[in-house]
């Protein structure tokens, strides 16, 4: 029985305050019997008082719901890249909608009844297949993340005043949000390179999608015959066409352009191509000239998402600092929170399930005092590899090469509770 309308004992936003500003006694405050006061809504559009609307075939979510991919500002329409907004997601899956989007050669419309799948090259049973035939496969589903290698890369140098695009300096989605995490559902690319036969000396396979540009990329036999997927699942439904529908490469742990969309041709080589994205891109130039190439793994690497650069503490009090961690390299061990620019580190709680290449959501209760603050997250993988800082990723690669920023994130709690992403 829901209490009576009493306008007078409806929570005023003094209330609510004072309740966040006791903190993480939260369980403690509602035990202490505090009465329930007020309407879930109030009159007169209570929902409870008239029919609701009638069931719909496919799920939208609420028109209340405004979260949306960010698309930095010029450029063309078919071209670069959309970011996912880190800061309103929660938990460690992306919603394939916000999942974020890197495509070079326009979106491609394809039917996934013409799509086909040609393994061929060094093989004794070059093979074509249908989606319908791929999707009768054994399979396995896998929570992965994908990022892009040019992810943070504006974050390499120092934050200059009146930037090109500065809505890229502000926030979590412009600064990371070229990574999502989505459950992907395939086949295992071994087994398809099993059944066609891969001869003695082929160490490499080349993979081309259907879009434009092809996006040609060389990958190892030797990870191609270890967990890489084919995969035509996304978030138990099929992938969005922007993700790579009907099917697409997911490599775990490798950097986002390797994980070829539209995927329609599979050729077993013994060397790598030196395609166009293996060479005029995603090549990192080293202070002495040389090029590093063929840089797959992301290291580990974490952000706090909240509070982060644009939001705005409303005041002190009670907050919890919420942050995705990940790895290339497998595991999440730990993260720890640091909210004075690295001073003191305490660790965050890792949600579980922690998965191996998978986003890691952690979370630190943090009473804010109202003064200055410096928030940062650093992340160690099972390997023991310490999420860096970024002048020992420049003491080390440059200012030449921006790909693979990996370094901790800094953002600024101001006295008047506004955020601001700043080099600490
Ligand atoms: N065929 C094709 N595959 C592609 C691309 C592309 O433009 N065409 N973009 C690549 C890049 S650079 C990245 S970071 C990832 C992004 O995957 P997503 O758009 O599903 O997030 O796809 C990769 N695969
Ligand atoms: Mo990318």
């Amino acid at each position: 029985m829901n209490p009576p309308s009493t306008p007078e004992r409806t929570p005023t936003s003094v209330d609510r305050r004072r309740f966040l500003k006791r903190g993480v006694t939260f369980g403690a405050a509602l035990a202490a019997g505090r009465p329930i006061t007020g309407h879930a809504q109030l009159a007169p559009d209570d929902p409870s008082k008239v029919l609701g609307g009638p069931l719909r075939p496919y799920g939208e979510r609420s028109r209340f719901e405004q979260s949306v991919r960010e698309r930095p500002p010029g450029g063309l329409d078919e071209f670069g890249g959309n970011f996912t907004p880190l800061d309103e997601t929660l938990g460690i899956i992306t919603p394939s909608a916000l999942h974020f989007v890197v495509q070079r050669g326009g979106l491609p419309d394809i039917d996934p009844g013409r799509h086909r799948l040609l393994i061929h090259g060094m093989v004794d049973r070059p093979v074509i297949l249908t989606v319908e035939e791929i999707r009768r496969l054994p399979s396995i589903s896998r929570i992965l993340f994908i990022e892009c290698s040019g992810n943070t890369r504006t974050e390499w140098r120092a934050p200059a005043t009146g930037a090109a695009l500065p809505w890229r300096r502000k926030s979590v989605r412009g600064t990371h949000g070229l990574t999502s995490c989505s459950e992907w559902t395939g086949v295992p690319l071994s087994l398809i390179l099993r059944e066609a036969g891969v001869q003695k000396g082929a160490t490499w396979i080349v993979a081309e999608g259907a879009d434009a540009t092809g996006n040609e990329r060389s990958l190892p036999m030797a990870k191609a015959m270890d967990d890489v997927l084919v995969a035509y699942g996304q978030n138990g439904e099929a992938p969005r066409p922007e993700n790579g529908y009907p099917l697409r490469l997911v490599v775990p742990g490798w950097e986002g352009n390797v994980n070829v969309k539209w995927l329609r041709r599979i050729t077993v080589v013994d060397r790598p191509y030196m395609t166009r994205m293996e060479t005029a891109g995603h090549t990192a130039l080293m202070p002495d000239g040389k090029a590093r190439q063929f840089n797959f793994v992301m290291e580990a690497k974490s952000v706090i998402t909240s509070p982060s650069g644009g939001q705005r503490l409303p005041g002190p009090g009670f907050y919890e600092l919420r942050g995705l961690a990940w790895s290339g390299r497998g595991l999440v061990r730990r993260v720890e929170i640091s909210t004075d620019g690295g001073k003191t580190w305490r660790d965050a709680r890792l949600q579980a399930p922690v998965l191996r290449f998978a986003h890691t959501r952690f979370r630190l209760d943090w009473r804010w005092d109202g003064r200055e603050a410096v928030l940062q997250s650093r992340c160690t993988d099972e390997t023991g590899y310490v999420q860096p800082a970024l002048t020992e990723l420049v003491r080390v690669r440059g200012l030449n090469s921006d790909y693979f920023n990996n370094a901790i994130q800094s953002w600024k709690v101001a006295a008047d509770g506004s955020v601001h992403n700043v080099h600490a």
